[in-house]
């Protein structure tokens, strides 16, 4: 587990090892090496985490037929071997994590539908893992209260610990049995089956704990609530033709 990321150290890895004798024989009895190699922190602005094309905000077109593709704007590709999730805010250890060191976590399954709150719906098999597994390495603080979610295209939602801790929310690599699509969301996104597609971000960058839920992207701009539960009223499910069907609040079939 890393707890820094400085991408001189991943491609120079000569000069680190110079450095490193030197250093060592040097201080080592000082005990002072592990200060000296404690780099600042980046942010996740500073990281270059992103290759150069942009591919489409959204689309509804083509195979997303099936599965419409939201991103509030185009956003880049994101580079599988640069990526990390920053876990950060009111947490004992804050942690960046690889996506393998992710993938290494126990792993769980879904199927679940994600339900958009512009009426369509379509259902997929989710597999990720679960935000206990996760706080176990990073121990939340008990003024922790909730997690904001920074986005690749710099989509922000918020969701509270008690519905990010519930049974059915996941945090999601894979969809359908394979590795998440740049388009829904790689590396990672967030599956809350009974809440609006607003508030299951993707291509999470960091997720920062936080004592209290903020504004999302989406309820700034819509009238939509910042809870996000999905509300009594009509669905157009896209895999059974999008014939009107009545719904019941929250999870849907
Ligand atoms: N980063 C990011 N995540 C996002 C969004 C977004 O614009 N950016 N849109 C949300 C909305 S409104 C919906 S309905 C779902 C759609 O997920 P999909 O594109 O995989 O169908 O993504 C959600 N997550
Ligand atoms: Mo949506």
């Amino acid at each position: 587990m890393k707890t820094r990321f400085d991408p001189k150290f991943q491609e120079g890895k000569g000069l680190r090892s110079r450095r490193s004798f030197l250093v060592n024989a040097f201080f080592k009895s000082m005990g002072v090496l592990t200060a000296l190699f404690i780099a600042p922190r980046q942010s996740s602005a500073q990281t270059d985490f992103f290759t150069g094309t942009e591919f489409v905000g959204k689309t509804r077109k083509g195979i997303h037929e099936k599965f419409y593709i939201n991103f509030f704007e185009p956003m880049r590709r994101i580079k599988a071997d640069r990526w990390q999730l920053k876990v950060s805010g009111l947490c004992e250890q804050p942690t960046l994590f690889s996506l393998q060191e992710l993938m290494d976590l126990p792993a769980d399954s879904q199927v679940s539908r994600l339900k958009c709150v512009e009426c369509w719906s379509a259902k997929a098999q989710w597999s990720g893992f679960r935000l206990p597994e996760l706080e176990k390495r990073v121990r939340p603080l008990p003024s922790a209260k909730a997690v904001v979610f920074h986005c690749g295209d710099t989509y922000l939602e918020s969701l509270d610990l008690v519905s990010l801790r519930d049974s059915r929310s996941l945090l999601a690599y894979a969809m359908n049995g394979e590795k998440l699509s740049d388009e829904h969301g790689f590396p990672l996104r967030l599956i809350v089956p009974a809440k609006y597609g607003y508030k299951n971000p993707k291509a999470i960058l960091e997720m920062e704990y936080v004592a209290e839920s903020q504004y999302g992207t989406w309820s700034k701009i819509g009238p939509y609530s910042t809870d996000g539960t999905i509300l009594p009223g009509y669905d157009h499910p896209l895999d059974q033709n999008k014939i009107r069907r009545k719904i019941h609040g929250g999870e849907i079939p």
